[in-house]
């Protein structure tokens, strides 16, 4: 398999985590593109454009990092990253929602001020992202206790995306009004899988 990855993108970044605390490194290649430039072919591979994406061996390729997660993670039963217990299942996956909304806010407010001059910019879309994510992070932090027990796809992604708020918007001082999340996130990022994929 082929992973399609940027080392600054932490929608890719949860693809990683994914793949090496699955402990399935050897099946898959990490192969680094650069998704704004749109590589030659690289629409063949996914047609958003996008990265993560990935080209299996046994079927068509995947794109979308919650499905690619999913897919990664199927690979080795030993390694259970989906809890199935009803309120377990419902609370990974309103981590993982949670996460990539903080995403999507934060990705949001970068493209924006990356694509437009100071002025062209909007403040009130801006403002808005900026609300969610912070309420978002309020909400994690209030179920911050959810965070404990084994490894899960949960866990990853509000570990991708609290990397990505320190890589990119390290002026963001998250930390100061949620003490529960910080300590969770310092001793997640202790793992090899996060130590391994640090935003470049
Ligand atoms: N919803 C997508 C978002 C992926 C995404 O936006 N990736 C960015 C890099 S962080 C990208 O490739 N952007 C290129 C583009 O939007 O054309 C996912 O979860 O995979």
């Amino acid at each position: 398999m082929k992973l399609y990855h940027a080392a600054a993108s932490p929608y890719a970044r949860k693809a990683r985590i994914t793949l090496r605390e699955a402990n399935i490194l050897e099946l898959v290649e990490e192969i680094e593109v650069a998704p704004w430039t749109d590589p030659k072919g690289y629409r063949d591979i996914t047609p958003l454009g996008k990265v993560p994406a990935l080209a299996r061996d046994d079927g068509p390729n995947l794109f979308q990092s919650v499905v690619i997660c999913e897919y990664l993670a199927s690979k080795n039963s030993q390694i259970n990253l989906y809890p199935i217990g009803s309120e377990l299942r419902w609370s990974n996956l309103r981590q993982i929602a949670a996460a990539d909304g903080v995403l999507d806010a934060l990705v949001g407010i970068r493209v924006e001020k990356l694509f437009h001059e100071t002025e062209m910019q909007s403040k009130e879309f801006i403002q808005r992202q900026e609300l969610t994510v912070l309420k978002s992070l309020d909400l994690i932090e209030e179920n911050v206790m959810e965070l404990e027990g084994p490894i899960s796809a949960g866990q990853i992604a509000i570990a991708a995306s609290l990397g990505y708020i320190d890589f990119r918007f390290s002026e963001n001082n998250w930390r100061m009004s949620r003490p529960n999340l910080s300590k969770w996130f310092e001793a997640f990022s202790q793992r090899d899988s996060m130590k391994d994929t640090v935003p470049e």
